[in-house]
């Protein structure tokens, strides 16, 4: 299965379209793939031929359901994926040139100023798990409504209803994607119950508009196996599949040596991921509920990311 990815990553350095992208670092860059993952006996889309930090990516996933958008809560974690954005915005905003290092420590120690600075605008978690609506009021004007639990709602939607073509969870919020530090890149799951009784399996198909081969897809295909196997918990169904679409799949030019180094590795088995309990409701999963076994990756490597 890991294959698939290092075919990828090779065919995008060897055959992508060398472009600049947002970030000025440029990219090479296809339009169009996918991978698919066969998830039964517990098997999980983590690559060997270097150390993913799943623990990190599973921490930002369960950050994500707690519905937080600001770093503060990851950051306590010792988790710094996120903290280039908000840095970034502050000395921008600010004109204070302040350290990646020394922002961060101001977010743990500081309260206030991790309120202030912090947030990433409604990202991911916002629109997962509080996507907000507007009621029309008499006078034609539009006052908030309640926000919508999209995570609760496919749950439901799984428990009661499994053959529908409707399971989806969307982070695409149009209206609020100006007020984002950066609009959703993994963006829309969609869930799909195949086979019956106790065989039932829950599939599940993410589309991603806007891929960072290196350094973020690693981390997109565990989570989005991960919360396949949270839901497939919940729901009672056995994990299925997992197929990843992406659309804009790139590489950055400054991870030549990324690329090159792996791509020279070969994958060391398949890890399987268990879950030690069943928590009552997909919010309440705890870091401790998950266990990794047969992981002998190759060791991590080092890249920079494009902020
Ligand atoms: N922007 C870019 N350019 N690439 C991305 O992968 C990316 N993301 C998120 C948002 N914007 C992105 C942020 N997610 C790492 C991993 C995921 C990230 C950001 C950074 C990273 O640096 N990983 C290193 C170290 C991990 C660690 O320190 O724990 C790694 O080796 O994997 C993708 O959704």
């Amino acid at each position: 299965p890991e294959q698939q990815y290092l075919d990828l990553m090779r065919h995008v350095w060897d055959n992508g379209d060398k472009r600049q992208d947002r970030t000025g670092i440029g990219t090479r860059s296809i339009f169009g793939a996918t991978l698919r993952f066969d998830l039964s006996g517990g098997a999980m889309p983590l690559l060997t031929t270097k150390r993913v930090y799943w623990k990190t990516a599973t921490r930002e996933m369960l950050w994500f359901l707690t519905g937080s958008t600001n770093i503060r809560p990851l950051v306590l974690q010792g988790v710094k994926i996120w903290n280039e954005w908000p840095h970034a915005r502050y000395v921008n905003e600010t004109g204070d040139a302040l350290s990646l290092e020394a922002f961060v420590e101001r977010i743990a120690a500081d309260e206030k100023f991790a309120a202030r600075w912090g947030d990433l605008g409604p990202v991911y978690g916002k629109q997962w798990v509080d996507w907000p609506t507007y009621d029309r009021t008499q006078d034609g004007s539009y006052r908030a409504g309640n926000g919508i639990n999209q995570v609760a709602q496919v749950i439901e939607s799984l428990s009661n209803n499994p053959f529908s073509r409707r399971h989806i969870i969307e982070g695409w919020n149009v209206a609020e994607l100006d007020r984002m530090a950066l609009p959703p890149c993994h963006k829309t799951y969609q869930f799909h119950v195949s086979g019956r009784g106790k065989e039932a399996r829950l599939n599940a198909l993410l589309y991603q508009r806007s891929c960072d081969v290196a350094l973020g897809l690693p981390f997109n295909l565990w989570s989005a196996a991960l919360l396949q196997r949270m839901i497939a918990q919940q729901v009672g169904l056995q994990p299925g599949e997992l197929v990843w679409n992406g659309g804009d799949t790139h590489l950055y030019s400054n991870h030549a040596d990324l690329i090159e180094t792996q791509l020279a590795r070969e994958p060391q088995g398949c890890p399987t991921l268990e879950i030690v309990r069943k928590p009552p409701t997909i919010f309440d999963y705890k870091i401790e509920d998950f266990a990794v076994s047969g992981y002998e990756p190759h060791p991590p490597i080092q890249a920079a990311v494009a902020v």
